[in-house]
């Protein structure tokens, strides 16, 4: 049965943001009346969708305001919502502030029968859950949501152990859209960066520091002066200026592409030849997902939830944080044996349609939107 579902989530170039439009554009084509609250368009909603509502949250400024409260303008815009659309689930992406906000919404409309699911999607819990100022009323927010989910077994684990937390948790893995995360044969995009016959690396990500994404740069070094390997890195956040000048200090500017914040990355994934996250904690890694869909093995850090979207040795390789060196000997190994190269890709393939395909993970979440309506308030 359709529903009415409002959807809340951070809206820049993030795994979380991503998900959760993916998530709402998938339920729209299902015929779900969807809202998406944000404080700016979502990078992958980039134009009109129908059965997709986008309600951008704007928060005004006033001189006494130091922090200006945008939890207040989120949760008001979501009450406003929930009344005139009589929401059946009001689905909040990354625990703060949405949990709360959803919470205080509901609050403000007594006998609401909308339904508060919150998705962890991993800092909410692992960097913000430990910190004092936030600890408990993330744990308040858990408690008032109708039901959890958690993007891994790792994230879950970690929500149990860093909020002493009983309550119930569903797994439900993030997911690809194989339609568009797909292997490709196009030479043109291949052609367009380095011709078809030098090796390609990517790497994509919002470049925080986790994402240690300047041992890229390492790993294409340690591959030698002999390797003619290009690095293409895509997306943009704090780190990627000092990335940037390390390029031009170690000499690899002619090494590295910095392609910036890229709204359709499948045919660039699918052109590439091995993806590389060397991120020091993932609860997920989606981008890793993206890239094992379209073909591309993955060296990793064996880190997070990370081991259960890859199987080292199967359709990627994973090293501890920081040991570059055994990267670069996985991603040298990728380049020259092409029948490995070509069963990982495979297997990676394989075990995206399998696992985490769109079809399976929408039931899933369906499913879960179902029964909670069913246990009612
Ligand atoms: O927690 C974050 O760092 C933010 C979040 C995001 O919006 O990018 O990333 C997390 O959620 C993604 C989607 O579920 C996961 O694929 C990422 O692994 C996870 N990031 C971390 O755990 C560091």
């Amino acid at each position: 049965m359709a529903s009415r579902v409002g959807i809340a989530c951070y809206p820049t170039y993030g795994g979380s943001g991503v998900v959760a439009t993916e998530l709402g554009l998938a339920l729209a084509d299902r015929g779900h009346d969807v809202h998406l609250f944000s404080y700016a368009r979502p990078t992958r909603l980039a134009a009109w969708h129908e059965g997709i509502e986008f309600h951008n949250v704007t928060v005004s400024s006033y001189p006494l305001f130091r922090f200006p409260p945008y939890d207040l303008a989120l949760a008001s815009s979501m009450r406003e919502v929930m009344a005139e659309k009589c929401l059946d689930i009001l689905h909040v992406h990354y625990a703060v502030p949405h949990a709360l906000c959803a919470y205080l919404a509901r609050q403000m409309l007594p006998g609401a029968p909308t339904r508060i699911v919150t998705t962890l999607h991993g800092t909410d819990i692992t960097i913000l859950g430990r910190d004092p100022s936030y600890r408990e009323v993330i744990r308040f927010g858990l408690l008032q949501s109708d039901a959890v989910i958690s993007v891994s077994q790792w994230l879950a684990d970690q929500t149990r152990e860093v909020f002493d937390y009983d309550g119930p948790i569903d797994v439900v893995p993030n997911f690809v859209d194989g339609s568009r995360f797909r292997p490709r044969s196009d030479p043109g995009v291949r052609e367009s960066f380095c011709g078809v016959g030098r090796p390609l690396l990517v790497h994509t990500s919002n470049f925080r520091p986790l994402k240690r994404a300047v041992e890229t740069l390492d790993v294409l070094e340690l591959l030698g002066p002999e390797s003619d390997a290009l690095l293409l890195l895509i997306g943009d956040g704090p780190d990627l200026s000092h990335v940037r000048d390390e390029a031009g200090r170690r000499g690899l500017l002619d090494r590295v592409r910095f392609l910036g914040e890229i709204e359709e990355v499948a045919p660039l994934l699918a052109a590439a030849d091995v993806a590389l996250f060397p991120s020091e904690s993932e609860s997920f890694g989606l981008a890793a997902l993206e890239a094992t869909a379209c073909g591309i093995p993955v060296v990793a850090s064996n880190v997070g939830g990370v081991p259960e979207v890859l199987t080292d040795g199967v359709t990627g390789f994973l090293h501890d944080v920081g040991d570059t060196e055994a990267m670069a000997a996985s991603v040298t190994r990728l380049l020259t044996d092409v029948d490995l190269r070509q069963r990982m890709s495979e297997a990676g393939v394989e075990r995206a349609r399998s696992e985490f395909s769109l079809t399976r993970v929408l039931a899933l979440h369906e499913e879960l939107y179902a029964r909670v309506i069913a246990n009612g308030p």
